[in-house]
């Protein structure tokens, strides 16, 4: 068990519910992927907006408040919405709602995203659960420190077997593979996508990597999950829409609950 680790002096007036709230699992939720909290019962929300210190998003379906809820009789801490790099703030700002939720002691966190997927084996629909990641933002959340930290094993392997485990009783299919965290905010060119394939990345996003390092750097164990929306520009020849990544977010939010709903109660 990680014991909390004091919430830093950046966070100077934490709403008490969430100050008060004890998870064992925190769960930060991507791109069209806010349905997940109708799966869990819900037993405060807090919007981040009444957060001092906490940077606020301004992108559409990041709807921007924390969510204490139980599911499974586990309770857990929702992130509904990010903020990304693209919008310009900081790794570190980026990185401050898992520094937030981290002070609050869960044991694990669960990253969620959508992303486009550059394996010709992993449909758009589908999701993979990530093994590993290539941060290509030239950036990190611990600039300043701590410094020559140890990335071997980012993605937790147990928790991989758990939901490998749960995924095959469930008959979900669920991919695994490298994401490439890109500083977007514009979608690749179809010599980076050639690119990225050749670099061994699976499935490319503009998150959850910031996130990872940073609660790894905490001492949190890390799962993570792209939902795959779309082909990466050039496969298809198709252009890319938000509108569809929100969809499809929406309806493959369904096979994630049923997923996280099972471990819920094993990820100790
Ligand atoms: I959803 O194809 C989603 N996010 N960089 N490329 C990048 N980010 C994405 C993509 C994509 N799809």
């Amino acid at each position: 068990m990680s014991s909390a680790i004091p919430c830093p002096d950046e966070f100077s007036a934490v709403p008490a519910e969430l100050a008060a709230f004890r998870p064992k699992v925190a769960l930060v939720l991507g791109s069209g992927l806010g349905g997940f909290a109708e799966a869990c019962d819900r037993l405060f929300a807090v919007p981040y907006a009444k957060i001092p210190g906490l940077p606020e998003s301004g992108v559409p379906g990041h709807e921007g408040e924390f969510v204490g809820a139980e599911l499974g009789g586990v309770r857990i801490l929702l992130a509904k919405g990010r903020v990304h790099y693209y919008e310009g703030h900081t790794p570190r700002e980026v990185a401050a709602q898992v520094r937030l939720m981290a002070s609050l002691g869960p044991e694990v966190l669960v990253l969620t995203n959508a992303a486009g997927t550059l394996n010709p084996h992993f449909a758009p629909g589908g999701w993979m659960m990530l093994n590993d990641h290539l941060n290509l933002t030239a950036a990190s959340p611990l600039s300043g420190g701590p410094n020559f930290f140890d990335m071997s094993e980012v993605y937790d392997a147990r928790l991989r077997d758990l939901f490998r485990g749960l995924a095959g009783e469930s008959g979900l299919a669920l991919h695994e593979g490298v994401y490439a965290c890109v500083p977007g905010p514009q979608y690749e060119t179809p010599a980076e996508v050639r690119m990225l394939r050749m670099l061994g990345a699976d499935a490319v996003g503009m998150s959850t990597v910031f996130e990872a390092i940073q609660a790894r750097a905490l001492g949190l164990r890390v799962a993570a999950f792209s939902c795959l929306t779309n082909w990466a520009a050039g496969v298809t020849g198709q252009p890319l829409s938000h509108q569809e990544v929100m969809e499809t977010g929406r309806s493959a939010a369904a096979a994630l609950s049923v997923l996280l709903g099972k471990a819920m109660a094993k990820m100790s």
